[in-house]
């Protein structure tokens, strides 16, 4: 069974909790195992507002992991109070462990290849790359990588412009840097989901008006829906091939201004990164979305 391993930056965007209710539905469903999430910014309720959000989702046991140290994004997370209320408590931003320590922890462990999904800042998989020998493993960040990610799926940079400006790379010093190290050190393929690919497609807007992902959405002002930049990075993830998902590719090398934020692309067809172009309609990735995202009995 495919399995992987979440990075979410759960912040000022609600894009994340729709992009998690597909996660959960495909483990409920048995088709893929989620072995943990790295929260890679930090407020008040992070883990406890996760963990509400999973226990609603009828999915338990997932490990938690925070940066504590990613206060530096700036703007107001609007909708994770009301979700810690769904959490027994059990863990909260005190007791998770480090995101390095978990993704080292999960990888060593690991006896199948692991594919890691990114639909936050990149500062925390810069961290695991660039980490070295602990107590899971001997290895560095980049040789763990090399022998058990098998492939990276992201949702950052804007790729209809060279060069691009988006959210995940420019937010911060740490957010740019970290994009940065991962272009230039992660030793396996990455799939880039662009601003541009999500910006237009809404999803969200028809669900029940007592479902916690619709309050998360309404407490965030996008109850009629929300543009897709996570669910469609997680939906293509779901799919596993980026052709059959509805896009084409354009492969190459992806770089990242340590400075700025500002993403640039050279083309090459034995490139280790791509991004996706859509070849669809929005309503083809917006009705798949809408789909998935409707809640079930469990
Ligand atoms: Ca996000």
């Amino acid at each position: 069974m495919r399995q992987f391993i979440l990075g979410t930056d759960w912040w000022t965007d609600c894009d994340d909790a729709v992009a998690l209710r597909l996660l959960c539905r495909a483990v409920r469903h048995g088709q893929i195992r989620l072995l943990g999430i790295g929260i890679n910014a930090c407020m008040e309720h992070s883990v406890s507002s996760l963990h509400g959000f999973l226990c609603s989702e009828g999915v338990q046991g997932i490990p938690i992991a925070l940066d504590r140290e990613a206060t530096d994004f700036g703007g107001n997370p609007p909708y994770q109070k009301r979700l810690a209320a769904l959490s027994d408590g059990s863990v909260t931003n005190q007791t998770a462990e480090h995101p390095v320590a978990l993704y080292r922890r999960l990888l060593a462990t690991a006896s199948e290849p692991v594919e890691i999904i990114e639909i936050g800042y990149p500062q925390m998989l810069a961290a695991v790359l660039q980490s070295g020998a602990d107590e899971y493993s001997p290895l560095s960040g980049v040789e763990l990588f090399r022998q058990k990610v098998s492939k990276v799926w992201m949702m950052a940079g804007k790729w209809d412009e060279d060069p691009g400006l988006e959210n995940n790379f420019k937010r911060n010093t740490r957010s740019a840097q970290g994009g940065a190290a991962v272009c230039s050190l992660c030793p396996v393929p990455i799939t880039f989901l662009g601003f541009e690919v999500g910006e237009t497609v809404l999803t969200g807007g028809q669900l029940a008006a007592d479902d916690p992902l619709h309050l998360a959405l309404s407490d965030h002002g996008s109850g009629e829906g929300r543009s897709s930049w996570d669910p469609m990075l997680v939906q293509l993830a779901l799919e596993g091939d980026e052709h059959t998902a509805g896009y084409e590719v354009c492969r190459g090398t992806a770089t990242v201004c340590p400075q700025s934020g500002q993403n640039r692309f050279l083309p090459d067809g034995n490139g280790l990164h791509c991004y996706v172009i859509k070849q669809k309609p929005d309503g083809y990735y917006r009705e798949k979305i809408d789909q998935n995202i409707r809640r079930e009995c469990y």
